[in-house]
C-alpha cells in the first residue's frame, strides 16, 4: 500500500537527516511520527521511527557529549547545500569557479579535487551553497561522499560531454550511491517504503563546446531523461549557465517568504527560505521559538491567499513570494 507521505512529513524527515545533535534528531523524529498518515501502509515506517527514537535515547544515556564533527560535515549557510559531484575531470570545479567567487582548483588531470569546499552561488535574492566534491568513479572514490550527499538539500551531477564513456560513468555514480541508500532523482517520489534518502538532482552536461557533445548529450537524454532534468552547459564559453541556475533552483523546490510587521512595509531584501509545502507554522518556527509558541494568527499577501491581507492560521501552506505578518499574544 502506498504511504502517501505529506510535505510536512518530508520536511520533518529532512530535518532529521540534517540534524547534528541527538536532541535535534529526536525532535524531528517526534514530528515525523505525529504527522505521518496512520494506516497499514505506514506501519513499517512508524515502527522504524520508534526504533530510531529508542536507539537515540539509549545512546544518549551511554555516551554523553563527546562528538567530533567529521571533515565532510560542512556548516550550512544560505538557501541550501548542494554538492557538485560526478566522474573525474568533468568540470565540477570549473563550474563552481565560474558561478561563485570561490578559489577552487581546476586542472586537466583527473582527481584534482580531494577535499570538499563550499562556495556561494547568488541566484536572484538568495545564495545557494555549492560544494566542490572529489570525483566519484569505479577507479577511485572517497568513502564519505555518500554521507556528504545524504545531508544535502539537492545535488548537481556533472557529466563530461567530450567523453564517449560518459553514460557509463554516470550510471556508475548513480548505482553505487544507490547501494548506499542514497537515491538521486529529479524529484522526490510521492511514496516510498523504507529509510533510503532521495536527493533532488540536476544532471548537467558540461563541455557542450566539444565536438562529440551533441551525440553524448543525446545518449544521456536517452538513458536518464526520465529520471533527471538535464541541462547542457559550457563552462568555457559560458553557454547555458543562466539556465543551469534557474533549473537548479526549480529542482530545489524552495519557497521564499517575506515577513512584515503590522503597520509597516515588508522587508523585501532577504526572504526566509522554506521547503515547498511549508506552512505558517514552519515559518514561525524558523524565525523564533517564541514566535511559534505565542502565535495567534497571520495575515497574508501573495499567491497562496484568496485576497490581500487574508487572515491565516498555522496550517496555511505558503507559496513562493508570499508576504506574512505574524501576530503573537
Ligand atoms: N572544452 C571544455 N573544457 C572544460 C570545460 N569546463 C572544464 N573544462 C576542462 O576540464 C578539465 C577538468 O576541469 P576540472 O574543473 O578540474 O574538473 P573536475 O570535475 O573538478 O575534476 P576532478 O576534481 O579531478 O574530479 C580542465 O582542464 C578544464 O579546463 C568546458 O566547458 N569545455
Ligand atoms: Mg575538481
Amino acid at each position: 500500500m502506498p504511504a502517501n507521505l505529506t510535505p510536512q512529513y518530508h520536511a520533518a524527515e529532512k530535518r532529521y537527516r540534517q540534524a547534528n545533535t541527538p536532541e535535534e534528531k529526536l525532535e524531528a523524529l517526534r514530528e515525523m511520527l505525529s504527522v505521518i498518515p496512520k494506516h497499514k501502509g505506514t506501519d513499517k515506517l512508524q515502527a522504524d521511527i520508534k526504533r530510531r527514537m529508542a536507539q537515540i535515547k539509549e545512546q544518549a544515556k551511554k555516551a554523553p557529549a563527546a562528538r567530533q564533527v567529521p571533515h565532510w560535515v560542512i556548516e550550512k549557510v544560505g538557501a541550501g547545500q548542494v554538492p557538485v559531484i560526478g566522474p573525474p575531470n568533468a568540470g565540477k570545479s570549473a563550474l563552481i569557479a565560474k558561478v561563485t567567487h570561490a578559489d577552487v582548483r581546476v586542472a586537466e588531470y583527473p582527481f584534482t579535487t580531494q577535499m570538499p569546499a563550499p562556495a556561494m552561488m547568488p541566484f536572484e535574492n538568495i545564495q545557494i551553497q555549492l560544494i566542490d566534491a572529489p570525483a566519484h568513479s569505479e577507479e577511485f572514490s572517497v568513502h564519505w561522499l555518500p554521507e556528504l550527499i545524504r545531508r544535502a538539500d539537492a545535488c548537481v551531477l556533472v557529466a563530461d560531454l567530450s567523453d564517449d564513456t560518459t553514460v557509463l560513468q554516470i550510471e556508475y555514480v548513480v548505482d553505487s550511491l544507490e547501494e548506499r541508500d542514497v537515491v538521486l532523482m529529479g524529484a522526490e517520489p510521492e511514496e516510498r517504503e523504507g529509510f533510503e534518502v532521495y536527493i533532488p538532482t540536476l544532471l548537467v552536461g558540461n563541455k557542450a563546446d566539444a565536438e562529440s557533445a551533441d551525440a553524448v548529450l543525446a545518449d544521456l537524454q536517452g538513458m536518464f531523461g526520465q529520471r533527471f532534468p538535464i541541462v547542457a552547459i559550457s563552462v568555457e564559453s559560458g553557454a547555458g549557465l543562466d539556465g543551469f541556475k534557474r533549473t537548479l533552483f526549480e529542482v530545489m523546490k524552495i519557497t521564499r517568504v517575506f515577513t512584515k510587521q503590522p503597520g509597516k512595509d515588508p522587508d523585501l531584501t532577504e526572504p526566509f527560505v522554506l521547503a515547498e509545502g511549508s506552512t505558517v507554522h514552519d515559518l514561525a518556527r524558523k524565525i523564533h521559538k517564541e514566535i511559534l509558541e505565542n502565535f495567534t494568527y497571520g495575515r497574508l499577501w501573495g499567491s497562496s491567499g484568496r485576497f490581500e491581507g487574508q487572515r491565516v492560521g498555522e496550517d496555511h501552506v505558503l507559496e513562493d513570494g508570499d508576504i506574512v505578518e505574524l501576530h503573537t499574544r
